[in-house]
C-alpha cells in the first residue's frame, strides 16, 4: 500500500453505528453482511485492490442478492449519509473499488445469476455480479461469445465491466461497451431504481440514460442488471507473432495487417522487450522466448473467423510474403498450430500487469496517444528514470491505447516525482487521455483536467449532483475533491 489520500475524510458522512448494521442484516440476513469484527480477514479482502496499491479501511461488506435489496440499502445509507463503494470483481487498476476511508462496501459478488438469453439475437441479460469468464463460458456451448475479453476475465464482473467501460484485447474487432450494452438496470443514491434494461437494438426515444451509467465507475448508481448484444463464436481462431526491428516497422505492420487480413482481423497486440522479459522471467508455466533472437518490440495478431484453413493459409501467406520481402517489416514471425499455441503465445501478452506486481512497486499509466507518438513517452521515461527502475511499453495499437509501466523494487518518492506530473503534462500536450480504459478512480481525478475541458467538467459535476445530491456514492472518486482542485 503506497498510497496516501492527499484530502481529508468528508465529514458530511456518518459514522457507521450498530443500529446500521443491524438494519443491513434484517435487509440480508446474516450471510449477506460481513464485518470486521466478526470476520477481520474477510474484510480486509475487500478493503485492499488486486495491485496492493490501495487500502482502505472500511468495517462493512453488504453482499446483496436482488435489486430490491440493493435499492433498500441506498435508501437507508442516503437517509443516514452513510458513503458506499461498489465493488465487483475488484480487479481494477485506478483504486476505484475499495473505500479510501470508512465507507461502506456494497459487493455484487452473490448477484451472480444469468436471467435469459435469446438465441436468435444473441442478446443476454445478466446481473451485475456475473464473472465475465462464466458468462464466456454460458455462451460458447450456444455457439455465441462476449464482445469483450481481459486478463481478468476470471475475476472481473460484467457490472464492473460495464462501470468502467472496460476495453480489453477484442475492443479492435467488437468496439466498446457503449455500443454493445443494450440495456442497464441501476439504482440510483436514493434507491430509485431505473429499468433501461432495454433488449432493443435501436431506441431513440430522448436521452440514452443508460450510457450515463457505462463508464460512471460506480459514482452516479449502481449496476444491478446488464443486456449485452453478443457476437457469434467465431468458428476458427488464429495467432501469429512477430519480432520488429523498430516501432516504426510496428506502425507499418499495423496498416499492412488492415489491409491485407482487415475482415478477419480481431486483435493486434504490441509488447516491447523489457516486458517479454519480464514475462520470461516471472513464469510458472515455463514461458520462452518467442524467438531465437531478441527483438526489441513484438506484435500479437489474432484472426478469428468462420473458416480455419481459409484464415490460416491467409495468415501464412501473409507471413511469407512479409519474410520474403526485401528490407523486411519482421524480423521473425511464427504462426500458432494448435490450441496450446494459442495460448502460449496470447500469455506472452497477457501476463505482463501480473509479471509486472512480482518486480515490487508498480507506477501504471494507461494513455490514449496518437500512435504517430505511441511509443516516444516510454524511452523519454526511460531517458529520465535511468537505472533507477524499469521502464516498459505495451498494450493495444488497435486501438492507440498504451500500457506505460514503471516498476522499482519498492515505492520511491524519486522515481514517482520523475513520472508525475510529467506524464500526464505529455499526454494532455498531445490532446490524448490520461486514462484510456482504466478509469479515473481515485488514482487521477487530480489531472482529470489534463483530457477534459472546465466546461465539461462542470457538466459532469452537475449530472453528480441531480443523481447523487448527498454524495454517497464512491466519494472521492472520479471528480476531483476541493483539495485537489486548489492543488490545480
Ligand atoms: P471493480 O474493480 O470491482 O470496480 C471497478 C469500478 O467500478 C469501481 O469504481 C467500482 O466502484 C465500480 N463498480 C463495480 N461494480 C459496479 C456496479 N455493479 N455498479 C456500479 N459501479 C460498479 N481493463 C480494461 O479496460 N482492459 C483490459 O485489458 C484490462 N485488463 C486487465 C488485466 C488484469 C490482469 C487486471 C487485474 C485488470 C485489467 N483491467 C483491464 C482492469 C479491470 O479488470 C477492469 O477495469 C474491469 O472492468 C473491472 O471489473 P471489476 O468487476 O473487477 O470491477
Ligand atoms: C492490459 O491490457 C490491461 O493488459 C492492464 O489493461 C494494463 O497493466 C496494465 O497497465
Ligand atoms: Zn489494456
Amino acid at each position: 500500500n503506497y498510497f496516501q489520500a492527499k484530502f481529508p475524510r468528508d465529514e458530511r458522512f456518518s459514522k457507521l453505528t450498530g443500529d446500521d448494521v443491524n438494519f443491513f442484516k434484517g435487509v440480508l440476513g446474516p450471510s449477506g453482511v460481513i464485518t470486521a469484527e466478526e470476520d477481520a480477514d474477510g474484510v480486509a479482502s475487500y478493503n485492499t485492490d488486486w495491485m496492493k496499491k490501495y487500502k482502505g479501511n472500511g468495517s462493512l461488506v453488504l453482499r446483496p442478492k436482488t435489486t430490491e435489496q440493493v435499492s433498500e440499502i441506498l435508501k437507508y445509507a442516503n437517509e443516514r449519509k452513510l458513503a458506499i463503494v461498489p465493488q465487483g470483481g475488484n480487479t481494477g487498476l485506478v483504486g476505484g473499488s475499495v473505500p479510501v476511508f470508512d465507507e461502506v462496501v456494497l459487493s455484487t459478488a452473490l448477484m451472480s445469476h444469468i436471467e435469459e438469453f435469446d438465441d436468435v439475437s444473441g442478446v443476454v441479460t445478466c446481473q451485475a455480479g456475473v464473472v465475465l469468464g462464466n458468462l464466456e463460458s454460458f455462451l460458447h456451448p450456444k455457439g455465441y461469445t462476449v464482445p469483450l475479453d481481459l486478463g481478468a476475465k476470471g475475476s472481473c464482473h460484467i457490472g464492473g465491466n460495464v462501470a468502467t467501460n472496460a476495453g480489453g484485447l477484442r475492443l479492435l474487432r467488437y468496439g466498446s461497451l457503449h455500443g454493445n450494452v443494450l440495456g442497464v438496470e441501476a439504482v440510483l443514491a436514493d434507491g430509485t431504481i431505473i429499468d433501461c434494461a432495454s433488449t432493443l437494438r435501436k431506441d431513440n426515444t430522448g436521452y440514452d440514460i443508460k450510457q450515463l451509467f457505462i463508464g460512471s465507475e460506480g459514482t452516479l448508481g449502481i449496476i444491478t442488471k446488464v443486456v449485452l448484444l453478443t457476437p457469434p463464436k467465431p468458428q476458427a481462431v488464429n495467432v501469429a507473432f512477430f519480432g520488429l526491428r523498430t516501432f516504426e516497422d510496428v506502425k507499418k505492420l499495423f496498416t499492412r495487417t488492415k489491409q491485407e487480413l482487415g475482415e478477419i482481423l480481431s486483435a493486434f497486440e504490441f509488447v516491447d522487450r523489457g516486458s517479454i522479459e519480464l514475462v520470461v522471467k516471472h513464469s510458472k508455466t515455463g514461458a520462452r522466448d518467442p524467438f531465437g533472437d531478441a527483438y526489441p518490440f513484438y506484435v500479437l495478431i489474432e484472426t478469428s473467423g468462420s473458416s480455419k484453413e481459409h484464415d490460416e493459409e491467409k495468415l501464412n501467406t501473409f507471413l511469407e510474403k512479409l519474410l520474403g520481402e526485401e528490407d523486411s517489416l519482421i524480423c521473425d514471425g511464427t504462426v500458432a498450430q494448435q490450441t496450446s499455441q494459442i495460448q502460449s503465445l496470447w500469455s506472452l501478452r497477457e501476463s505482463v500487469p501480473e509479471s509486472l506486481q512480482r518486480e515490487g512497486a508498480v507506477y501504471k499509466y494507461d494513455i490514449s496517444i496518437p500512435l504517430n507518438k505511441f511509443y516516444e513517452i516510454v524511452e523519454i521515461m526511460r531517458e529520465r528514470i535511468g537505472d533507477k527502475g524499469n521502464v516498459v511499453g505495451y498494450g493495444h495499437i488497435g486501438d492507440s491505447n498504451l500500457h506505460l509501466n514503471i516498476s522499482s523494487p519498492k515505492f520511491d518518492p524519486e522515481v514517482y516525482s520523475l513520472i508525475e506530473p510529467y506524464v500526464y503534462e505529455y499526454t494532455s500536450k498531445q490532446r490524448g487521455s490520461v486514462s484510456a480504459e482504466h478509469g479515473i478512480g481515485v488514482m487521477k481525478p487530480h489531472v482529470l483536467h489534463c483530457s477534459k475541458s472546465h466546461a465539461a467538467i462542470q457538466l459532469m459535476k452537475n449530472v453528480k449532483k441531480a443523481m447523487d445530491p448527498n454524495g454517497i456514492l464512491n466519494p472521492y472518486k472520479v471528480l476531483p475533491t476541493h483539495e485537489e482542485e486548489k492543488i490545480n
